[in-house]
């Protein structure tokens, strides 16, 4: 950290890879809550941008080039090593899919062709063959809305640097535009909230390091503040070693504090930075990493977020949503498997906006952006709050469509649920879990599967779109219990708008991941590199399906004739859970649009070998075919925990070494 800092503006940026149709809310939050406080500062969405500079016909004319050169060099070759055998099948695969992505782009920001389904589709398969170019170009790594790694191994710091020295990043030039016509901000906060946004979080710290050494770096946001809580020892002084501070839980009182600190250019005192709420800095002299005083907001100081940085045109979609919370936390906080939020520290408690407030800002927000759509972006809402809020709304006059997150409560009567509809609930999403009473104890989920039914027939049959969110594997689950959860879902399916079926996946700061063995859990693990320990291994003993089990493949044929009935689709695509896209079609198409298989897209894509055909010399097939071996066997090898550490090996060096050894092996 410098003792000169430059008096310019303070900027928050908010990174690739995330979804590009909406605005994320933790920015445009804290901007709300500063202005509020006479703080000035300008959100960046990097995310979006990027996406521009992505779908740019010279950044595509670029890799065109680039891979048809890579595919000339690789194919002119006797043999290839068997990297180049895994990026030269992803080359190949890439060359036919170049297209014109800014007409994919335009469907999806058009009022009319958005909403014309097999257009619509067509552009969402473009853009999904963006994201295998990229793979291609960038390899070994992948990258999606929602996704950002390496083949294999979990991001660690060796990783991070070798992916940052060897500017792999295909954002790198546009990031390099972005900050040479950037006056040298004093300060930088980067929110990193999704495990997709780890690379380029960190990327973005070295750069701005580079350009603007003196500027106040920082990270906050939920992925960073579960890094630092769970992550190995060392992880939070590594950190450091990128940025001046990292904030922990909420940024309102920690920016309100320091900002006024580096006003000026002048150098905040380590012990006011030791003193700052939720801030970790390390002290100069000392080099002791120290971490400020909790503070938690009474969201009566809260303020509306603040889009006004934000061009709302340059999301993919026709027309814009905004996010907003008017709760945090959660007020139930026992599933056994939930770390959601950070409600786990105990000083995190569910919180709500008093509903006049929450109403005057959502007011405040459709008059100064013109929106109608909302998605109130909270662990859940209270029944009791969402009955006062509607209310609010209807007195008020309020006209706008909302979505949400709620838990199954006997509150929600029809006469309830009527009123949410009559206030502009449109969707709402269930944590419904399990369709097993067995399990839904098991995880202190405190509904009943006769509840789970009636309530979501209350909201069915008010007009409310229902999602229901499921999981399979809950340890103390057999064959039975995950067999309820899809028996439910198919008795129920003529009630429920959209379902996903997940597999239970360990969740640090859990009840389970806290008192595994009250769970039948026999060990924890993790993989040597994954050193933010986000990504916890676990065995048990407890009955679960596993996939030996032949019984296994009853219950994927049950999952496949579910979804053949659906329209479903991953993140952001129309047909994902409380995605802005599948509320768009939600209201213009009802409820049940997502309840039957959707036209299939014309092919009307400009594949790019026309005229000029690709000849592999290398069998595609044979080489997918043996990558797939080879994943198979390392993988098998790589997740089989170390008695002595614990550990199981895989990580970036072990999977080179892995790839090593199996080049000898060819070259023998
Ligand atoms: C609503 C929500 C969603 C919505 C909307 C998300 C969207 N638009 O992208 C939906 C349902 C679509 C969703 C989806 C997913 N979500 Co989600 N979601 C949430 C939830 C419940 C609330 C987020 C919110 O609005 N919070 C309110 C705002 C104001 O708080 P905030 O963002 O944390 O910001 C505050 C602080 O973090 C801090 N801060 C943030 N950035 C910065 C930066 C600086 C510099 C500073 C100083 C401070 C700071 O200050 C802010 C104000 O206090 C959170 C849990 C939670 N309680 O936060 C999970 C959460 C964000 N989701 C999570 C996950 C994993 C996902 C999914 C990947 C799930 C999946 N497997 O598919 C997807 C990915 C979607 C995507 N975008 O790609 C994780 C993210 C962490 C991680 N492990 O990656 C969270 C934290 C839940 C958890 N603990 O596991 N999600
Ligand atoms: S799963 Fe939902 S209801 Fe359960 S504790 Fe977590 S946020 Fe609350």
């Amino acid at each position: 950290m410098s003792t000169n800092r430059p008096a310019g503006e303070s900027l928050l940026i908010y990174p690739p890879f995330a979804d590009p149709t909406w605005p994320y809310v933790s920015l445009s939050t804290l901007k709300g809550y500063l202005g509020r406080c006479g703080i000035q500062v300008q959100v960046r969405d990097f995310n979006v941008e990027a996406f521009s500079y992505l779908t740019e016909a010279s950044t595509i004319a670029r890799w065109r080039q680039q891979l048809t050169a890579r595919f000339q060099e690789l194919n002119g070759r006797d043999s290839l090593t068997r990297s180049e055998q895994m990026e030269y099948r992803r080359v190949a695969e890439a060359l036919p899919l170049f297209q014109d992505f800014g007409a994919a782009v335009g469907t999806m920001r058009d009022g009319e062709s958005f909403y014309d389904q097999a257009a619509y589709a067509a552009a969402r398969d473009s853009l999904e063959d963006l994201f295998r170019i990229m793979e291609a170009v960038c390899f070994p790594f992948r990258f999606t809305c929602n996704r950002a790694d390496h083949l294999v191994a979990p991001w660690d710091f060796q990783l991070l640097d070798s992916y940052i020295a060897g500017r792999t990043s295909p954002l790198d030039q546009f990031y390099r535009r972005q900050l040479a016509e950037l006056a040298a901000p004093r300060f930088v906060g980067i929110s990193l909230t999704f495990v997709s946004q780890i690379p380029e979080a960190f990327y973005l710290c070295r750069l701005f390091r580079e350009f603007f050494p003196d500027c106040f770096l920082m990270l906050g946001g939920p992925c960073v503040d579960l890094m630092v809580r769970h992550g190995r020892p060392e992880v939070t002084a590594r950190i450091l070693g990128y940025v001046d501070g990292i904030t922990m839980q909420e940024g309102e009182k920690t920016l309100e504090q320091l900002l006024p600190l580096l006003a000026g250019g002048s150098c905040p005192d380590p012990a006011q930075l030791a003193a700052t709420a939720n801030l970790i800095t390390r002290d100069p002299v000392s080099g002791i990493i120290v971490q400020g005083p909790l503070a938690v907001l009474d969201l009566a100081e809260s303020a509306a977020p603040d889009y006004s940085d934000l061009d709302l045109q340059r999301y993919l979609a026709p027309s814009p949503m905004l996010l907003n919370s008017p709760t945090r936390g959660c007020y139930w906080n026992k599933c056994s498997f939930c770390g959601y939020g950070f409600n786990q520290s105990g000083a995190h408690a569910y919180r709500e906006i008093p509903v006049p407030q929450a109403v005057a800002d959502l007011r405040a927000l459709q008059q100064k952006y013109g929106v109608a759509n909302f998605y109130f972006s909270c662990d859940v809402l209270s029944p009791d709050y969402a009955f006062r809020l509607a209310q609010e709304i209807l007195d008020t006059g309020l006209e706008i469509y909302w979505s949400t997150d709620l838990r199954i409560e006997a509150a929600y009567t029809p006469e309830r649920c009527r009123l949410l509809y009559r206030a502009g609930l449109r969707a709402v999403a269930f944590g419904v879990e399990s369709g097993s009473a067995k399990v839904l104890r098991l995880m202190h989920k405190g509904v009943t599967p006769e509840r789970i039914r009636e309530v979501n027939r209350h909201f069915h049959q008010a007009g409310i779109s229902t999602a229901w969110m499921t999981f399979l594997g809950h340890p103390g689950e057999g064959f039975q219990e995950a067999k309820a959860t899809l028996d439910l879902l198919a008795a129920e399916r003529k009630v429920v708008d959209q379902f996903i079926v997940g597999t239970f996946g360990l969740t640090p700061g859990s009840r389970i991941a806290c008192r595994p063995e009250e769970f039948g859990i026999d060990s924890i693990s993790f993989t040597a590199g994954d050193v933010f320990r986000l990504f916890p291994i676990h065995s048990d003993r407890s009955g679960r399906i596993n996939a030996n089990d032949q019984r296994f493949g009853q219950l994927d044929a049950e999952i496949d004739d579910l979804s053949c009935r659906y329209q479903l689709d991953h993140y952001p695509w129309a047909g994902a859970i409380s995605t802005h896209h599948s509320f768009l079609y939600l209201r213009r198409y009802g409820q049940r649009v997502f309840a039957k298989a959707w036209p299939l897209p014309q092919t009307k894509k400009q594949k790019a070998g026309a005229g000029k055909k690709i000849q592999p010399r290398f069998p595609l097939a044979g080489l997918r075919r043996r990558e797939e071996e080879f994943m198979g066997h390392y993988l098998e090898l790589a997740l089989r925990p170390d008695p002595e550490t614990g550990l199981t090996p895989l990580c970036f060096d072990h999977f080179q070494a892995a790839l090593d050894r199996e080049e000898e092996k060819d070259r023998r």
